[in-house]
């Protein structure tokens, strides 16, 4: 195990990594024409252009003070994660823009997180997960999910032609994970990368600079889960349980280009990508 340079952590993470969308023309999905139904444009076509500037916005409750919101909604494109809500009461901490929203799949499978109502899932780009097996059989897969929102991605899309709502496909999260595992002494967890990290990688293929805020907590760290739900009290949020947090949250300090201040005082790291991919 030799630990890798900033430079050449980065590097694995965007010459290993490469975020896809779901194989319209494999397996089940093929037989189901998804082809027909996925958004016209792929993710790379719609931001084809890529960003300068991105924020990647996490839910922690130690974003709560803050006064990042301003700061946040300065970037030319923000990443949010789940059922983050926008509210006026959170305005000043976390600010108000959405350009995407990486949500896992239980967001679309339990209907109390009002996906089809809810204003935050309208007019910003949407990309789903769910935890697949790292074997990667699409029809076992497809018909044992681990949240049930296959129909619900279907429904949506018949409603929504025009939104642009993709799938992850699985491979992304698990090429992911071995990037993480190789880079990590002590073995990780064999589960998916949080969605917090799986976005930072989809962020490093847009954008030429990442500021990823509350994902290194700063030091308005607490045991207080999200910043919108006051009596979820669990350190495991911040510190991981079923996703290893603690080795994904080391692998971002160990690429930040920015000062140690920023993470204590911000929460805030920060990377360079230079080159946005164009796939
Ligand atoms: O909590 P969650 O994560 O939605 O958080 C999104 C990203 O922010 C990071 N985070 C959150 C809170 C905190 N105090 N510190 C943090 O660093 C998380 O690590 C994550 O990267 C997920 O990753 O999809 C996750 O989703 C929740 C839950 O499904 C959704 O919030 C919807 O309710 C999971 N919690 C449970 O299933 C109970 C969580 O394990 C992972």
């Amino acid at each position: 195990y030799m630990p890798l340079s900033k430079h050449d952590l980065l590097c694995e993470l965007k010459n290993r990594v490469w975020f896809k969308t779901l194989p319209s023309t494999e397996g089940p999905f093929k037989a189901l024409n998804y082809s027909q139904l996925e958004p016209k444009d792929t993710l790379y076509q719609l931001h084809h252009d890529g960003f300068k500037t991105c924020a990647a916005v996490m839910n922690s409750a130690a974003i709560l003070g803050s006064n990042l919101g301003e700061e946040i909604d300065s970037h030319d494109a923000v990443m949010r994660f789940n059922s983050a809500p926008l509210s006026e009461q959170y305005k000043a901490d976390i600010g108000a823009k959405t350009t995407l929203r990486l949500m896992n799949s239980q967001l679309l499978a339990n209907p109390s997180y009002n996906f089809f109502t809810d204003p935050i899932y309208r007019n910003i780009t949407m990309i789903v997960w769910d935890p697949a097996a790292y074997t990667g059989d699409m029809q076992e897969w497809y018909e044992n999910p681990d949240a049930n929102f296959f129909s619900s991605y279907e429904k949506r899309r018949k409603m929504f032609p025009q939104e642009n709502l993709y799938i992850t496909d699985p491979r992304f999260y698990w090429e992911l994970w071995d990037v993480l595992q190789e880079n990590t002494e002590a073995m990780i967890h064999p589960n998916p990368p949080s969605s917090g990290f799986q976005g930072i990688a989809i962020m490093l293929s847009l954008c030429n600079q990442l500021d990823v805020y509350e994902f290194l907590p700063s030091e308005r760290i607490s045991v207080k889960c999200h910043y919108y739900e006051k009596w979820n009290l669990n350190p495991a949020c911040t510190l991981g349980w079923w996703h290893d947090l603690r080795a994904e949250k080391y692998f971002v300090l160990r690429m930040n280009l920015g000062t140690k201040d920023d993470v204590t005082k911000k929460g805030k790291c920060y990377t360079m990508s230079n080159t946005s991919h164009k796939r």
